[in-house]
């Protein structure tokens, strides 16, 4: 029986046809972290509480939307690997810059200049998958923003949190949760993003840098020693048109759930607060996990649970988006923690009011 208050999940199977078989990292060929499993186990969590979770199709995004947030470069780069042969892989490994270098997007071998690391390769089914998995966050934010439903989730896969405007990277190819964002701040809403994944937000903090429409907040493992390196200092407040409109949270290794909580209530929750969004945004990797393979915070799934209950009790309607989360025996659970958690705690602000 078709249940009004049951949680729409987002997936569409040809998000399943990019399989990365490999990534450098730091000079070692190692399994790729991203894998197709990761987002069966969480579906198979997802199917076995149907009378909790409602699985629907995204609607296609057309390219406009894409347009909105990426260079039109990096888009026609993802596309070019359409040409690609079959059940081949190309990993980027010149990554000429500077001066007098004119980076060509639809030529393969310039890939490097539209990307930021070696983990995240090319083939002739990127495009597709990170375009569908783009749309999950968007049809995800449409059906929050058209007030149907509370909380909504994005089953969005390859990732997205490290695409920036013009640069793929991360395992990420295009910025899911920054277009879940935008697509709810439309033309005058506020919107705040929380990115619990255990790396730094990198590219949803780029793409609204200049934004103070939308609050970008990360919580992190410290970049001085920890993947993206680059980003994710709490000197990072956003540029000169929003001041205080980004948060960075960095964290010492082997965070655990108190820790956690308290960078929430200390830093996180009164800011978002002083905002006083519209929507949220929770850009939500669950490889805080202590048992992750890429992270190395000391999280539960317990830990998960409370945190999105925290989150949820905020009140704010708010659309969910995957990021990472690596150790794929347990992600079902632990997403699941994470979505049970917001629902149980946005009911119980919703009941307050
Ligand atoms: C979306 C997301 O979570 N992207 C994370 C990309 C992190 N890539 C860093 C790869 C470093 C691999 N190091 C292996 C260390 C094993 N202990
Ligand atoms: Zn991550």
């Amino acid at each position: 029986m078709a249940n009004a208050s049951r949680l729409p999940c987002l997936f569409h199977s040809d998000q399943l046809t990019f399989k990365p078989r490999y990534e450098w990292a730091f000079g070692e060929k190692i399994d790729h972290p991203e894998t197709t499993a990761r987002a069966e186990m969480i579906l198979a969590a997802i199917e076995a509480a149907p009378d909790v979770y409602e699985l629907r199709r995204p609607d296609e995004l057309p390219e406009a939307t894409l347009a909105t947030l990426h260079d039109e470069r990096l888009i026609t780069m993802l596309k070019a690997a359409r040409q690609l042969r079959r059940a081949y892989t190309f990993y980027p490994a010149v990554f000429m810059r500077g001066e007098n270098i004119v980076p060509d997007a639809t030529n393969i071998h310039h890939a490097g200049s539209f990307c930021f690391d070696s983990g995240t390769p090319l083939s002739r089914e990127t495009w597709s998958a990170a375009r569908w998995s783009a749309s999950c966050a968007v049809s995800a934010a449409a059906l929050v923003k058209a007030g149907d439903h509370p909380v909504a989730y994005a089953l969005s896969r390859p990732p997205g949190h490290h695409a920036t405007r013009s640069l793929f990277g991360g395992y990420c190819y295009l910025g899911n949760s920054a277009l879940a964002a935008k697509h709810l701040a439309g033309e005058r809403a506020k919107v705040a993003v929380i990115d619990i994944d255990v790396h730094h937000g990198n590219g949803t903090q780029g793409l609204f840098w200049n934004d103070p429409r939308v609050l970008t907040i990360s919580l992190h493992g410290d970049p001085k020693t920890f993947f993206p390196f680059f980003t994710g200092f709490a000197s990072e407040i956003g540029g000169a048109d929003a001041r205080g409109f980004n948060l960075n949270v960095p964290l010492e290794e082997k965070t655990d759930g108190q820790a956690y909580e308290r960078a929430l209530d200390l830093h996180v929750f009164p800011r978002v607060a002083d905002f006083a969004p519209d929507f949220l945004v929770v850009a939500a990797g669950v490889d805080t996990y202590e048992r992750d393979p890429m992270g190395d915070f000391n999280l539960t799934t317990e830990d998960l649970h409370r945190i999105g209950e925290r989150i949820g009790a905020l009140g704010y309607p708010t659309v969910v988006v995957q990021e990472g989360g690596y150790y794929t025996p347990h992600i079902g659970r632990n997403v699941t923690a994470v979505l049970t958690g917001l629902s149980t705690g946005s009911a119980h602000a919703r009941a307050q009011r």
